[in-house]
């Protein structure tokens, strides 16, 4: 690619992202509501408010694809959702219509599906059942890239995320977790694929204990290769939850006990 364009880039995955997908463009631009530190060398940053649309019109020029990182990522009131994560993903498509259909990579979540129980084995073409106002927007975020797609042909894969961060750190991450190194690999695969269409993909490591099937997906040849079970010893020397306990009984754990937040 020309260039990359990573939203969110300020926060936790998109600093760790930022660093490992320099070799997937000649430049890679950088972006986010918050302070994103000097740019780096092939590096362009751009802050910028995800519900402001002519921002965004001007930050999605000339990319040729987008790793959209950007918005809430947990459980917020409706206002602060409806910013970054509704009206910004429509600002971020509409961008991406005027200018050329970069493809896109949407951060979507397993919090579109929290309230399935931890027992079920669940495919992509299950209905949702989102645990809070976060996963219904991840949800909205899902549909908003259908429609695209069916109307003008733009492609995205959208991610959902299990829990991706630097190792596993409860007993239900043991399932969820995502390695950063798979992360990159998936990110890579999707760019690297001649036609993507519109897919929904788990985005989880090879664990043991995971819960999802991304048998759908075998054409993108993506075979991630950390497994969460390495680290089952340490995670259950913590303690091991019951039964009864949402951060296991629910695949999104203890998102589904969240309050509507005012
Ligand atoms: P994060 O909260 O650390 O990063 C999100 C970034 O988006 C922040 O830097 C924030 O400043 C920015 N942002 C928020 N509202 C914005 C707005 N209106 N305009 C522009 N930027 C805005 O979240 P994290 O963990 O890095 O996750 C990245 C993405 O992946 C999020 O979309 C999240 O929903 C999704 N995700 C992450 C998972 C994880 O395990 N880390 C699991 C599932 C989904
Ligand atoms: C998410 O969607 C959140 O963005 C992240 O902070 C984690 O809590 C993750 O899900 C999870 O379910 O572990």
């Amino acid at each position: 690619m020309k260039r990359l364009l990573i939203t969110g880039a300020a926060g936790g995955l998109g600093k760790v992202m930022r660093e490992r997908l320099r070799p997937l463009a000649e430049i890679i631009r950088v972006s986010d509501i918050a302070p994103l530190g000097d740019a780096g060398e092939h590096e362009e940053c751009v802050q910028c408010d995800l519900a402001d649309g002519d921002a965004v019109h001007q930050m999605v020029e000339g990319c040729d694809g987008i790793l959209h990182l950007g918005g809430i990522s947990v459980e917020r009131p409706f206002e602060q959702i409806l910013g970054g994560n509704i009206i910004g993903m429509y600002n971020l498509y509409e961008a991406a219509r005027a200018h050329g259909h970069p493809r896109i990579i949407f951060a979507s979540s397993n919090h579109t599906i929290g309230f399935y129980p931890k027992t079920q084995r669940l495919t992509p073409d299950m209905p949702t059942r989102p645990d809070g106002l976060y996963g219904v927007s991840k949800c909205f975020g899902e549909a908003l890239a259908r429609m695209y797609f069916e109307k003008f042909g733009q492609e995205t894969a959208s991610v959902r995320i299990g829990s991706c961060m630097a190792a596993p750190s409860n007993y239900r991450m043991l399932s969820t977790w995502l390695s950063y190194d798979d992360f990159a690999l998936l990110i890579e695969r999707i760019f690297a694929a001649p036609f993507i269409d519109c897919p929904i993909i788990w985005g989880v490591s090879a664990n043991d204990a995971s819960t999802w099937d991304n048998s759908h997906i075998s054409w993108l040849g993506w075979q991630p290769r950390d497994n969460a079970e390495t680290y089952r010893r340490e995670i259950e020397e913590k303690g091991v939850p019951d039964g009864g306990d949402a951060l296991v009984r629910y695949q999104g754990g203890v998102f589904v006990n969240d309050p509507i937040y005012k």
